[in-house]
């Protein structure tokens, strides 16, 4: 690789000629489908931002310009340009590189992010920083078609309208987020009207424009010259300057016009086309299983079979929980796959939607539709509940709505790391009044708790974790077992102490109390309500809770607040995710580093005098 081994930070890069810079893009090419062959990764939006990457790094200086990557997911180039070369095998792998962009990694990684549509409004903070402190350096904000469907980047755009500081957006379009992207404002975007100064430059020949033609090619020029004045451009509705769209496959093009804006007053917005996989054969036909790859054979690149999920439960009980109810709704913001809704959106396309990256508007239209009667479910992700706390409290609890939380990758999820954490869902629910919350020990008892907050109706939250099952469970309603809401289960008696265990911490407990008869292991499948009438029971003797959550307010928590309110006064000890953020690592050694796997647990028990672990392992 004769150019990337010249390169270790941006400065060597800008040594070389234009013209060169091309041969570097395939370098890089090979090198990201390397490395996300030996560990996974998100392939194919990094793929599609390498010239984007290059130009922007020949033009700036990322150590004290500001470029602001939406997500982060799409960096690396970026990563392996800005003096990471040598540690990029290690990316999204424990104690290695983070997947998105980390300040704490990297000066030339201005965010620390992972959650979609952030980058205009920190944009429009830093380029407002620099102009009150009397600075001089540029704001770059690259965010991808998928992320502005975010309310929050529609927000800040229009903030930036009325403040109108110097940065420029990149707009990277390549009409995909992780499935294919939705909303009406997608469908304009590739209608926009071209520039007149762009297209006279195309008139002098002085842009090679083959490949842009074919990706534009798709509009009908009368289209766009009757239909899209440019008064019809939103951008620039909100008076932010739009030019584009341009090939983002181009560097010389992107190169062309930055250069351009660089010199402008105000916001600016470039957009760019681009495809998603470009460059990987197998990537760009299928740009939605290689978004974030799993490792595979660069010669014979093959999807790794996947196992049977936790999602995949959740789709089909929600394809038969469909078929049972004509009142059941799904909606996805923008995680079909990942939540296992694939052959729900097809089976019940008229009850499914996929709103885009908003939870906000994921949860606030589940209320519409319950308020007119149906029983919508929004499967979520507990990292992305995050931003639809007040959605929950305001549009769904305060009416008591019958509305499902599926709440998928609750708890520590690996790769993904510090932003992605599955750490604060119960203690978001857990303190509005009318939500419930589950945390079922497998399969089946998801289904169960499915079919029973269904009945019961009202704000009915279930988390389950990030992860495979065994095997594929029977999705069939009436061979679903009723559960009592708000009911524990007793697994093991225990005549000194007992661990109260929830949702993957369950197999934990059990393994570190095998063969103890003082110790006990309970299945506390409901967080909200807890089941009182067991705890009454329970209270002469040790308990230990176990959760794969934060310990500040989590299961632990309400354990302790519920003793104190009772005034019971045996020893309670609460085992979980200390007061700090867990970044990328391997989910099982963390949660044993965390203190709350099978050995930690043993590991307290003995403290506890209740097992003798050295006795134990000879
Ligand atoms: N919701 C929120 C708030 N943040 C994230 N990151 C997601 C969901 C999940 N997510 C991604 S990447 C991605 C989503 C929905 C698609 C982004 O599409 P975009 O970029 O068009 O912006 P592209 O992949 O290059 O096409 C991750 O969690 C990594
Ligand atoms: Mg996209």
């Amino acid at each position: 690789m004769p150019y990337l081994e010249q390169i270790n930070l941006p400065k060597d890069l800008k040594k070389l000629k234009q013209e060169e810079l091309n041969g570097l893009a395939e370098e890089l090419r090979s090198e990201i489908i390397r490395v996300c062959s030996l560990g996974g990764g998100h392939l194919a939006s990094s793929l599609g931002a390498i010239e984007l990457t290059i130009a922007m790094h020949y033009l700036f200086d990322s150590a004290k310009d500001r470029f602001i990557w939406d997500v982060g997911h799409q960096t690396y180039a970026h990563k392996i340009i800005t003096g990471r070369k040598a540690e990029i095998d290690s990316i999204r792998k424990p104690g290695g590189l983070a997947g998105f962009t980390t300040s704490s990694e990297s000066e030339h990684d201005a965010l620390t992010v992972g959650h979609a549509s952030t980058s205009i409004a920190a944009a429009l903070g830093m380029a407002l920083a620099r102009d009150a402190q009397g600075k001089d350096y540029e704001v770059i904000a690259v965010i991808g078609d998928g992320s502005l469907t975010g309310g929050m980047a529609l927000a800040a755009l229009n903030q930036i309208g009325q403040n109108k500081p110097k940065l420029t957006i990149i707009l990277n379009d390549n009409e995909m987020s992780i499935s294919e992207n939705v909303g009406g404002l997608k469908n304009h975007l590739r209608s926009l009207q071209v520039q007149p100064w762009y297209r006279r430059a195309e008139e002098r020949g002085k842009l090679a424009l083959g490949p842009l033609k074919q990706v534009v090619g798709r509009i009908k020029d009368s289209t766009r010259l009757f239909f899209d004045p440019i008064s019809a451009n939103p951008f620039h509705a909100m008076g932010i300057r739009y030019v584009g769209p341009i090939d983002g496959h181009n560097i010389d093009q992107i190169i062309y016009y930055l250069d351009k804006i660089k010199n402008l007053e105000g916001p600016t917005m470039l957009h760019v086309i681009t495809q998603k996989g470009k460059g990987y054969d197998i990537a760009e036909e299928n740009p939605i299983d290689w978004h974030g790859a799993s490792k595979f054979n660069v010669s014979h690149p093959e999807l790794a079979a996947k196992g049977y999920s936790w999602s995949n439960a959740f789709g089909d009980a929600a394809c038969e929980l469909a078929k049972q109810d004509e009142r059941i709704w799904a909606i996805t913001p923008a995680m079909r796959v990942g939540s296992g809704l694939v052959r729900y959106s097809k089976d019940y396309k008229d009850r499914y939607l996929d709103v885009g990256i908003a939870e906000d508007v994921a949860v606030t239209v589940a209320a519409g539709l319950a308020l007119q009667g149906y029983r919508p479910m929004v499967a979520i992700y507990s990292t992305f509940l995050q931003r639809a706390v007040d959605q929950i409290i305001h549009d769904i609890c305060i009416e008591n709505l019958d509305v499902i939380f599926a709440i998928d990758r609750a708890g520590l999820v690996g790769g993904d790391g510090m932003t992605h954490q599955g750490a604060f869902d119960i203690a978001i629910l857990r303190t509005v009044p009318n939500m419930s919350i589950a945390s079922p020990k497998d399969a089946n008892e998801m289904q169960a708790m499915l079919k029973e907050a269904l009945s019961l109706g009202g704000p009915k939250a279930i988390r389950w974790p990030r992860g495979s099952l065994q095997r594929a469970i029977e999705a069939n309603y009436e061979n679903w077992n009723n559960i009592r809401w708000g009911t524990w289960e007793i697994l093991q008696e225990g005549s000194e102490a007992y661990i109260l265990a929830t949702g993957l911490t369950i197999p934990y407990a059990l393994e570190a109390a095998a063969d103890n008869e003082k110790v006990g292991v309970i299945n506390a499948r409901f967080i909200k309500p807890l089941d009182e009438n067991m705890l009454a029971v329970l209270f002469d003797k040790t308990l230990i809770t176990v959760e794969d959550h934060s310990l500040a307010g989590g299961f632990g928590s309400a354990v302790l607040e519920h003793k104190a309110i009772n005034g019971y006064t045996n020893n309670v000890i609460c085992l979980g995710i200390s007061d700090n953020f867990v970044p990328h690592g391997d989910v099982k050694a963390q949660h044993e580093a965390l203190g709350y796997g099978p050995k930690a647990i043993g590991k307290e028990l003995e403290k506890l005098n209740l097992i003798n672990l050295s006795e134990l392992q000879s």
